[in-house]
This record gives structure tokens, sequence and C-alpha cells, in this order.
């Protein structure tokens, strides 16, 4: 029996099988692949894009085709969009040879750091070489094989170059299953030659039935169960540590409820914020290097830590001074095995609701003392205060940020979604920001890559159009990557941008200044020709004027009251709107009573150094291996 084929090319039959995948779980079911960003160079114009073309013309298939402004900047946008839609669903990137697929390469780290799903086709050279090397062929001169987009296999979960029609349906369904895989996923990489983009094949017409992936809760085995069960009877001063898997679990109310039946008090790290609302009675804030005094008081002495959905960075442990008690014990309920296995822990290998469900069952009759109760909700009410204070400083001449993130905190409701990622923010916001529904506080702090901010913006809002997206932008990151305002505005994707104006890196030069390295380097100034260093005036640059260019509209601020109206009118606007602002790096931010390992220079001949390293290697001492 012969089965029925159809003739297409290798892009024609991506395009067509790519519309017929669904996700599904807990019996909901959505489109797998929402779409299809790109730009298009000659890698990708006649095969990929003469694809998508021909199915909007035909209708043959639906995957809507989006434009970005930059390669990395669209795969931003798909990690955004996928992150809130919890994993479930993705975007496909379609890229032109060479510097087109490189530049997505800074965007495959970070969908894969934060294990954030998005399928990405870098167009490569031809499979023939007919007439090697063509423009922007790498040629290595100790193999034919070698192309730049072997570059994104340390940062895909699954790699691949499509040589052969033959070779494709088999590469697209793992293809699939790695991004519907809670443990697998990630960005996964088909590399297309361009040759092979167009080439013709007879596919079976069964490829493209629809297809449903179904996205799994593993259970936890009950021996394992047992085990965690175990360490957590055990414990005197327990830890909660939330992180990114209860929010893509959609854990929250079984985090609450674990948490009210057992009395545990929940630390959230910058995936986790927003699991348990910061205002419940058990919540204790951001654990960590930025995280709160209270949480980081709780982990210094804390018997036994249970890590939920969390991969543990070094921002989390303090670099692995956080959890100080002497015999301090973990126990790691992750959907990864990988991450489960951190810290020489208890692994329990689970989906996060259902392992938070088994552990409440299974916990029956336990409950913290109420002295360890009453020690950390007496801690919270002493923090609320120091909060408030830092939200209005009334900093002069110019504002502190932490009173534009109290502005900002004050003003936004409880859906509104704030996107951050890098500079002295995430910091800022893990240990200020009170935030009351899971998928209100995205901050990207896998990879912290400056840029991310308007582009996973974008692909937030896109996601969630119903909920208004505040993306904060410092002025570095604004500089790196503002190009898809321009985007926003074609597509009429409304975003309020905060851009926070500071003249520099207002968090490496405090990193700088803490490792006696003066500030070197991190402001932007003029060059000051008797110093010959970067520290001369404040350069003519207008960034307001830069994002009004763009096409979006945009307020100037200056004081904290008239950011407060400017944010009013940003929400009532349908417009792309910037709201621009200028404070003072220098400001002071409460202390995490914590650290962050950054190592400084072991012989030096500046005072300021050799001070930073006597302070250094105190702190080094409190550094640990969790065996
Ligand atoms: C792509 C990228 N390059 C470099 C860094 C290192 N880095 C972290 S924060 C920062 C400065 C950010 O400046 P800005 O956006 O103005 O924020 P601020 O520190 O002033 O709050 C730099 C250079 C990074 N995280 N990402
Ligand atoms: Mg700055």
């Amino acid at each position: 029996m012969t089965m029925p084929t159809v003739r297409l090319t290798v892009a024609q039959a991506l395009v067509r099988f790519l519309a017929a995948q669904y996700s599904e779980r807990d019996g909901v079911r959505q489109r797998l692949i929402a779409g299809c960003w790109g730009i298009f160079g000659h890698g990708n114009v006649a095969g990929v894009g003469q694809a998508l073309l021909q199915a909007a013309e035909t209708g043959d298939a639906d995957l809507k085709y989006y434009l970005a402004r930059n390669e990395q900047a669209m795969v931003h946008a798909s990690a955004g969009f996928a992150r809130m839609r919890n994993r479930l669903q993705a975007f496909a990137c379609t890229a032109s040879i060479g510097p087109g697929s490189t530049n997505m390469v800074t965007g495959a780290a970070l969908a894969t750091i934060n294990r954030i799903p998005v399928l990405l086709l870098p167009s490569d050279f031809f499979a023939t070489r007919a007439a090697s090397p063509v423009l922007q062929e790498l040629e290595d001169p100790r193999s034919y094989d070698v192309s730049v987009n072997d570059a994104f296999k340390p940062v895909s979960r699954f790699w691949d170059r499509i040589n052969r029609p033959e070779q494709l349906p088999s590469a697209l369904l793992a293809a699939m299953r790695v991004l519907t895989d809670p443990a697998e996923t990630g960005a996964v990489t088909l590399a297309l030659p361009q040759d092979v983009q167009a080439e013709a094949h007879d596919w079976p017409e069964e490829l493209f039935t629809e297809r449903t992936w179904y996205v799994p809760r593993p259970l936890p085995e009950p021996a394992a169960l047992k085990r965690a069960v175990q360490a957590l009877r055990s414990a005197r001063r327990p830890l909660l540590v939330a992180g990114g898997g209860v929010i893509y679990s959609e854990a929250g109310a079984a985090l609450r409820e674990f948490a009210e039946a057992t009395g545990i008090p929940v630390s959230d790290t910058q995936a986790g914020k927003g699991a348990l609302a910061w205002d419940h009675p058990c919540a204790v804030g951001g654990v960590g290097a930025t995280g709160s005094p209270v949480a980081n008081a709780l982990a210094r002495e804390a018997d036994v830590v249970l890590g939920v959905g969390t991969r543990y960075s070094d921002f989390t442990t303090a670099s692995r001074t956080a959890f100080a008690g002497p015999g301090v014990r973990f126990v790691n309920l992750n959907v990864a095995a990988f991450d489960a296995g951190k810290q020489a822990g208890v692994s329990l290998v689970a989906d996060a609701r259902a392992g938070l469900e088994a552990l409440t069952a299974a916990m029956g009759g336990y409950h913290v003392d109420p002295e360890y109760t009453a020690a950390f909700r007496e801690h919270q009410a002493r923090w609320r205060p120091v909060v408030d204070e830092a939200y209005h400083l009334g900093h002069q001449p110019l504002p502190a940020q932490t009173e534009i993130l109290g502005a900002l905190n004050e003003f936004t409701g409880d859906r509104d979604v704030v996107v951050q990622a890098a500079g002295s923010m995430p910091g800022d916001l893990q240990m200020l920001w009170r935030a009351r529904d899971p998928k209100s506080y995205h901050v990207e702090y896998g990879y912290s890559c400056m840029g991310y901010e308007i582009a996973g913006g974008l692909g937030a809002k896109l996601a969630d159009p119903d909920r208004e997206v505040f993306a904060l932008v410092g002025d570095g990151s604004y500089l790196m990557m503002a190009q898809e305002i321009v985007t926003a505005v074609a597509e009429g994707i409304k975003l309020n941008i905060v851009l926070v104006n500071n003249q520099g890196f207002a968090s490496i030069g405090a990193l700088s200044e803490s490792l006696g390295s003066q500030r070197f380097g991190t402001r932007y100034r003029y060059r000051d020709p008797s110093t010959g260093r970067l520290d001369g005036g404040v350069l003519p640059v207008d960034l307001a004027a830069n994002a009004a260019s763009l096409g979006a509209d945009v307020i100037r601020t200056r004081t904290v009251k008239e950011f407060q109206v400017a944010l009013e009118q940003s929400r009532a606007s349908d417009r792309t709107t910037v709201v621009y602002i200028e404070t003072d790096p220098l400001a002071p931010v409460p202390s995490s009573e914590s650290w962050w390992d950054v190592p400084v220079s072991e012989t030096s001949a500046l005072e300021s150094t050799q001070q930073a390293r006597r302070a250094y290697e105190a702190a080094k001492r409190g550094q640990r291996l969790y065996l």
C-alpha cells in the first residue's frame, strides 16, 4: 500500500507542519507554534519566506508572520511570549544565513538558561556546496561541514541541520518533543541550508495531520516522596524557595495550601516572585544576594530548605553562603532531575503542582512551631516600613530609582506586568517589588540580558493583550536594544515603557566600587582630555527624543509626581508610550544582608582594591559546598 503524498518544498512542509501542532495540559489545548518571527535575507527569503507567503495566500497553513528589527530581539520576544504562556506555546524564528542567524545565539542562550521553549530556524549555506563560499559562509579550512550555526549547539536543547528533505520529519518530531517537555525545554535549533529550503519532496500527507503534544505533570515516585517527607518532618526551621517552576506549573494555589497547612515560610527567586502573594502571612520575600533581609535571616538558620522549581542560581544561594546552618539539608521538588539533584538534596522529581499536592497530603499533622512563625512575622513587620521608606525617599535633586519603582508598584494593579532583565533594577525589584499575581513579575534573570526588556515586553503583551505591560528599561539597556519600539508601533501592540536614565551603569558602577575598582568605565561621559578617562561632562544624548523618533509617544518627567501623572496618561493611551525619567545612580538602597561572589584582584597596586580584597576573603570563608 502506498501512502498518499503531497509535493512541497522543505520550507512549505515545515510551515504546514508547524501550523498543525498543538499542546495540551489539564485538558486545555492550544496551538503550540503561535506564529513565526523573522527577518529575511538571501538565506530564507525564497525558502521559508515563500512558504509563509504561500501559506497566507492559499490559507493552506495558518502561521502568522511578524517582522522584527533585530534577530536577537525576536528571540527575546518569543521567550517573553512563551514565559507568559507558561511554556505551553512558543514561536518559531526564521533568520537569514550568517549574521542574521548568529544574532539569535544570545536569544537562544537566554531561552535555554531560563528553560523557555523557542524554535529557531537559522538558514545555512548550500548543502550541495555548489558555489561555496557563498556570501556570509564561514569556510573552515579544516572541515567543509562547519557553519556558524554550529555556535547554536551549546545553547540549544536540540540541534539539527536538515541536509536532505528526508531528514525533516524526524527532526520536526524531535523538536516538538523537546519544546513541550518541561524538563528538557529551551531553544531548539533546526538549521536550514538555503538550497534545501527550496527543494521539493513528496511528503506523506500524514505528516501534516493535527498532532497534540501532551505536556505532562509527572507524579512523584512514592519512595522519593517518603524520603522528602521524612526530611521535611524532621525540620524545625524549614524554608521554602519558590522558583519559576511553580509559576510554569500553575502551582500557586497548591503552594499556598502547602504553606498554610505546614506554616513553612515561602521565599522566592526572580523567576518565582508572585507565586505567593507578597502579603500572604507565609511570604517572606526574595531570597539570596538581592533578596529581603527577612528571607535571608531565615535562610541563614534553616535546617531544611525545600526548593520548588528552582535551579539554585548563585543569586538565589548568595553564591552558596545564604544557607549557613551547619547541618542544612535540601529537598528539591523539580520536574528536571538535573535540578532536583542539586545541593546533594533529596531529589523529588515531579511537576511542581502535583508534587506540592502530594507533599501537603503526606505532611498531615506537621506544623512549624508557633515561636518560629512569630519570629518571622515580626521580622516581616519590621521590614515593611523599610520598603515603604525606600518607595518614598524624597531624594533630591533627582529621585531615587526605588521611588520610581515604588510609584509604579503603587500605581499598577495586580494583573499588570513589569518586565525587566538587567542593571540595577532586577536587584531592587527582587528586594522591594510587591507582587500578587504569578504572571505580573517578569524579570529575566537567568541570562540577565541587557536589551531583553522592550523585546521581551512585546512578547509578553502578545501573549496576554488584556494586561498592561510595563517594560522597565535602563539607559544602558535602551541603547543596546530599543528598536523593537518600531515593531510595537507597526503591530499596534501597546507597551508602557519606563525609561530610567542614570547616565550609565548604576549596577556595575556600584559593583565596581564595592570591589575596589572605583566605578571605572561605567559612566556614559565624554572622555576628559585632562585625565584621559571617560569621566568628563554629561553627553548631549536625548533618549526621549530617540524614543519619539521611533514612533512612540513620549512623556518626559522630572519628579515622582510628574512620573505618577505620566503613568496615568500612558495607561489611558492605546499607543506605545515611553515615560522618561532621570534618576540618581548614587541614591541609597536597603541592604539584602547577603553576598555575591565576584572575585577581587588578589594582588593590586591600588589601596581601594586591596581593601576590597580583604573584605572579599572574609566573605568567601562563608562559602560552602552542600554535600
Ligand atoms: C548584553 C549584556 N551586556 C553586558 C551585561 C553586564 N551588565 C549588567 S548590568 C549592566 C549595565 C546596565 O545599565 P543600565 O541598563 O543603564 O542599568 P543600570 O545599571 O543603570 O540600572 C551591564 C553592562 C549584561 N547583563 N548584558
Ligand atoms: Mg543606567
